[in-house]
């Protein structure tokens, strides 16, 4: 945590508000000591994004209450970073809004996955800089001397050496985490993953509905329930991702939830977080959470973030999930949705907090999870029947169970992966006793053949 001070600069065009809610909050959670505020309504300034003279005002704020950081909420380029910073006093930061989020994902980044992914997005920051840098230094260079642009266009392909080894780390993990998701997937789990914008309640809801410890060894760190799934009054608290069982009712569902969304991200940010949304884009069930008690204004703002990021590679139905309900009296939410039943077609209203309706929540769950498949397999009792029925109950629901001499008949339900295995394990079952049943029809006949001769010679 920096406990820094720090002065928040915005500029909007004419006619917008400029609001500072979403940027303060982000420099906080960073660690940031909020001291002063300075916004201003014109169009883009080339040299110094704001007029200058508001430059000048934002230098005399920043000495007044004796800032060592100004964070923009706007894209600078790079030559209006350094022309802001001239006029600062000595030594004083210009930070803009990407810098910031990747300092609080730099923050809580524990696991190497998480880090490889904060590293890549400040490679994939800084290239164009460099890139820059080199084609600028090389137009000033002199022959013969070993110049800045030598050593910038290093720097450049050091970069671009870095961004691809550490590409491939990542790829390598997210082969890893597919895998994982099929074994899952075969071992008869729904996967459900928790989206939603940063702080809207996903690391709540998930304590609400997971029923037993963390199950996920992936991000290499202890299973210290303290540690996974925090919930905190900040953005950004969770950054790696959780899973947990959840109890829904007959299917086994394991649900995740990872880093929130935020709005205004550059693609190559979200992209560098690529394998994390992973869990959220190949889920079987998508919970969309949304803040409740914000207003129908701020509420369509984030929904439609989540929707940007979500149907660019979603490939799993997706529920609204309408948490904190304990702070919206009744009317009020009835009237919150309708206003979004465009974005959030019947969505369940919960609060993650006191639990309100969360048994609701379980059930929408089972009723949107893609169908299992009824089966009906007949199977001959052999060695290894017993084990495949007892295979059958922990993946699937069994519905009837019967028994015969020879053979078990089972009724389940289960996922069309499931349903796969079990058909060709009973399959497996039937083909050895079938060449069971043949290697002892054979022993039979050989032990008959001669009285079968006998018999049938002499006497015919
Ligand atoms: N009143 C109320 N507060 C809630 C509810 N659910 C969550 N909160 C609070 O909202 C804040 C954020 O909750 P989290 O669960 O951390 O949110 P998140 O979506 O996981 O946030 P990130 O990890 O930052 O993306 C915390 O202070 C929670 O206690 C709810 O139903 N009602
Ligand atoms: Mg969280």
């Amino acid at each position: 945590m920096s406990d820094e001070r720090a002065v928040i600069a915005k500029r909007v065009d004419s006619g917008a508000t400029a609001d500072t809610s979403e940027i303060t909050d982000l420099a906080r959670s960073a660690g940031y000591e909020v001291v002063g505020e300075l916004t201003q309504r014109r169009k883009e300034d080339a040299a110094f994004h704001f007029g200058e003279g508001k430059v000048e005002e934002l230098a005399a704020l920043v000495a007044e209450t004796d800032a060592s950081v100004v964070i923009v909420d706007n894209r600078l380029g790079p030559y209006q970073t350094y022309n802001i910073g001239g006029k600062l006093p000595e030594g004083v930061e210009v930070i803009d809004r990407f810098t910031l989020i990747l300092e609080i994902f730099g923050q809580r980044a524990q696991t190497r996955k998480a880090q490889l992914q904060v590293e890549l997005a400040e490679l994939r920051y800084e290239l164009p800089r460099a890139e820059a840098k080199a084609s600028l230094a090389k137009r000033d260079e002199r022959p013969g001397f070993m110049g800045l642009g030598e050593y910038d266009e290093s720097r450049e392909r050091d970069i671009k050496a870095q961004i691809s080894n550490i590409t491939d780390e990542l790829d390598a993990i997210a082969d890893k985490e597919e895998t994982r998701r099929e074994q899952r997937r075969e071992s008869g789990f729904d996967l459900v993953a928790l989206a939603g914008y940063t702080n809207a309640g996903k690391s709540t809801l998930l304590r609400q509905l997971a029923a037993e410890l963390d199950v996920d060894e992936n991000e290499n760190r202890h299973p210290d329930l303290q540690r996974t799934a925090e919930s905190e009054d900040r953005l950004f608290t969770t950054l790696g991702t959780t899973t947990r069982r959840a109890e829904t009712g007959k299917r086994n569902v394991l649900l995740t939830d990872t880093v929130g969304f935020v709005s205004d991200l550059p693609h190559w940010l979200v992209e560098s977080f690529q394998s994390t949304l992973d869990s959220v884009y190949r889920a079987d069930l998508v919970l969309l959470v949304v803040d409740a008690s914000e207003s129908v204004e701020q509420m369509r703002e984030k929904l439609v973030t989540c929707h940007d990021t979500l149907y660019q590679r979603n490939e799993a139905p997706i529920v609204t999930v309408l948490n904190k309900i304990d702070r919206v009296d009744p009317e009020e939410l009835a009237r919150k949705q309708d206003a979004l039943t465009a974005l959030a077609p019947n969505p369940v209203t919960v609060s993650g907090l006191t639990g309100e309706n969360v048994d609701a929540l379980r059930d929408r769950v089972e009723a949107e999870l893609p169908d299992w498949r009824e089966e009906r397999l007949l199977l001959p009792m052999t060695d290894d029947t017993m084990s495949l029925v007892s295979w059958i109950h922990d993946h699937g629901h069994v519905e009837t169970e019967t028994y015969d001499d020879d053979h078990v008949t089972l009724a389940f339900e289960a996922s069309p992966a499931v349903v796969e295995q079990a058909r060709s394990k009973a399959e497996r079952l039937t083909t050895s006793a079938g060449e069971e049943a043949t290697e002892a029809q054979r022993e039979r006949s050989a032990q008959t053949d001669e009285p079968a001769q006998t018999d049938g010679g002499p006497s015919a």
